[in-house]
């Protein structure tokens, strides 16, 4: 798969919450690090996400009297899942794993900022409706295809796919370049998703410049 000018790669929420010893830790999730290392620079355009909650946010099961994480609950747009405390503003487990090395990177996109709103998307917020701002980006600097890395490969990096797919734009996952939390079945859900949405999955050695 030939990489174009209109490209971008989207490099999702790779933060110390989410590497091993952190709040979140996604099961090998600093193994995506050198992974992306190899293919960011056949990239012209490389963005990045953190996911980035205030104190006491929404999403979180403290927030909850009487909840544990990875429980589910019910809020006022959907089903929630609750999460351990994580990515919380200015901390340190909420800044970028410190291995990743992207100067490149000619934006970071920060979600999940609402406190009431939780955002895996980078897209969309778990609303669906309020929006990031990244699809305005993209439409303006004319990128018109995205690829995307990171994690988590069933949450955040698998709903912005799909939300990418659903403002028209093809989305292609670097499989090999994603870690999973698989909660509940949520790998395999998602990937009966990526089916029907036609979000491509390859893996990094895919890639020709
Ligand atoms: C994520 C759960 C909660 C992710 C973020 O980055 O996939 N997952 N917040
Ligand atoms: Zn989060």
């Amino acid at each position: 798969m030939k990489i174009t000018p209109q490209d971008v790669l989207l490099v999702i929420d790779v933060q110390n919450d989410f590497c091993p010893g952190g709040a979140l830790a996604v099961a090998d999730g600093d193994a995506v690090i050198p992974m992306i290392h190899s293919v960011a620079p056949r990239f012209q355009h490389i963005i990045l996400t953190q996911d980035w909650h205030t104190p006491g946010h929404n999403s979180f099961a403290s927030a909850h009297p009487g909840k544990k994480p990875f429980e589910q609950i019910e809020l006022p747009y959907g089903p929630q899942t609750l999460w351990p405390d994580h990515c919380v503003q200015g901390t340190r487990g909420a800044d970028c794993h410190p291995a990743l090395q992207l100067t490149r990177a000619e934006l970071i996109l920060r979600k999940g900022f609402r406190r009431e709103i939780d955002s895996y998307s980078a897209f969309f917020e778990n609303d669906r409706t309020t929006q990031t701002g990244l699809a305005g980006y993209l439409r303006e600097r004319d990128l018109t295809r995205v690829f995307l890395a990171g994690l988590a490969y069933d949450y955040c990096v698998g709903y912005s796919a799909l939300d990418a797919r659903r403002l028209g734009l093809p989305a292609v996952i670097l499989r090999d370049a994603c870690r999973a939390i698989d909660l509940n079945g949520s790998v395999a859900a998602i990937e009966q998703e990526f089916a029907s949405a036609s979000v491509e999955l390859v893996n990094t050695a895919d890639l020709s410049s």
